[in-house]
């Protein structure tokens, strides 16, 4: 296989994953695994611009492998590692950092959103996460990187951290990365309130499914979402106006494989006493056999390690020629 079908995409060990996580990314990987060289990695470098504990990030990112693994990422095809076990990242991002400008990091809206009012207060690895973002893919020269819709932005900075260090250095040395945008993605919002998007980070455990959440706990949390008083329509047009409706629906066709259209059809006039069960056996039936697998994993912990260990070596493998040229066209001087 040839870098030209290579991808690389990541996850913050930052929490459980959850529903939005496995919808919106982990089930797509899966699906590209056999197609592309492909490397998932625990991005726990990214984790760290914004302030974790400690114990709980070690524990999020052993958590977080096993669930990959019980998702289906599969290590015989697949690289799965942690990003701090291999520093080609921070030093390429390094070298990144001198090749990015100001103006072009001033732009990205995600950096807006999370320091919120209190930029100041904002630590700078948030402010230069789209640079890192950079180097994790271009370490490998991956030459695609499947996104969700929030991750554009980024991806289009570290296209033009790759052209202007080629031009800078008048090198034809990284690819130009092409994101891999999938049809089907589903942006899966909060169960509290279909205004905002399903996060690990949300306060309330009731506003996500969690990929670890058995199934008395998926079934009590669908039972619970915030819903409004009318039938479903016969046409997603109807949900317009009505967000967690549409984002219960948008659940239901994501998980069986359908469209939303196919949904109001065939749940036309239903109420939600009727779709929730429905949907809760749905999600059951699919999520459930992966969190007891995340179970049995997690009880044998060294055989997780043991994956990511393994990925690691072969990502340090896989970037060390792709650092040291980048170090030569820069110019330092090699050991
Ligand atoms: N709600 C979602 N719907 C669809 N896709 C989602 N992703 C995350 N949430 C949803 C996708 O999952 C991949 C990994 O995301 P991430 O963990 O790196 O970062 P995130 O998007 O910031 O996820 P969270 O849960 O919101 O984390 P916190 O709370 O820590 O910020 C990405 O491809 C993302 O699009």
């Amino acid at each position: 296989m040839t870098e030209t079908n290579r991808i690389f995409s990541g996850v913050q060990p930052t929490g459980n994953l959850h529903l939005g996580n496995y919808l919106g990314a982990i089930r797509n990987w899966v699906s590209l695994q056999g197609e592309y060289e492909s490397l998932f990695c625990l991005v726990d470098m990214h984790a760290i611009t914004e302030a974790q504990d400690p114990k709980a990030l070690t524990a999020s990112t052993l958590e977080g492998a096993a669930s990959l693994l019980a998702a289906g990422i599969d290590p015989e095809k697949s690289l799965v590692f942690v990003q701090s076990q291999n520093p080609a990242h921070a030093e390429l991002a390094w070298i990144f950092n001198c090749i990015a400008r100001i103006g072009w990091l001033n732009r990205m809206t995600q950096f807006k959103d999370k320091a919120g009012k209190n930029r100041e207060n904002a630590t700078t690895g948030l402010y230069v996460y789209p640079v890192l973002m950079a180097a994790d893919i271009l370490a490998y020269k991956a030459t695609h990187v499947p996104v969700g819709d929030d991750q554009k932005q980024h991806l289009e900075l570290a296209r033009d951290i790759a052209q202007s260090f080629n031009s800078q250095f008048g090198v034809d040395h990284f690819p130009i990365i092409e994101p891999l945008i999938f049809g089907t993605a589903t942006r899966v919002m909060s169960l509290r309130d279909g205004t905002a998007k399903m996060s690990k980070s949300d306060a309330s455990d009731f506003s996500r499914i969690n990929l670890t959440d058995d199934a008395d706990t998926i079934a009590k949390k669908i039972r619970k979402a915030r819903t409004d008083p009318d039938p479903l329509p016969g046409h997603p047009d109807g949900l317009a106006e009505r967000p967690e409706a549409k984002n219960l629906v948008a659940i239901y066709a994501a998980l069986s494989n359908q469209t939303p259209e196919q949904i109001c059809q065939e749940f036309d006039g239903a109420t939600f006493s009727t779709f929730k069960p429905a949907l809760a056996d749905l999600a059951i039936s699919i999520l459930a056999p992966m969190a007891d697998e995340t179970a049995r994993l997690r009880a044998d912990p060294e055989y997780v390690r043991g994956i990511l260990r393994t990925g690691a070596e072969k990502a340090r493998e896989m970037s060390q020629p792709v650092l040291a040229a980048t170090k030569e066209i820069v110019g330092f001087l090699a050991p």
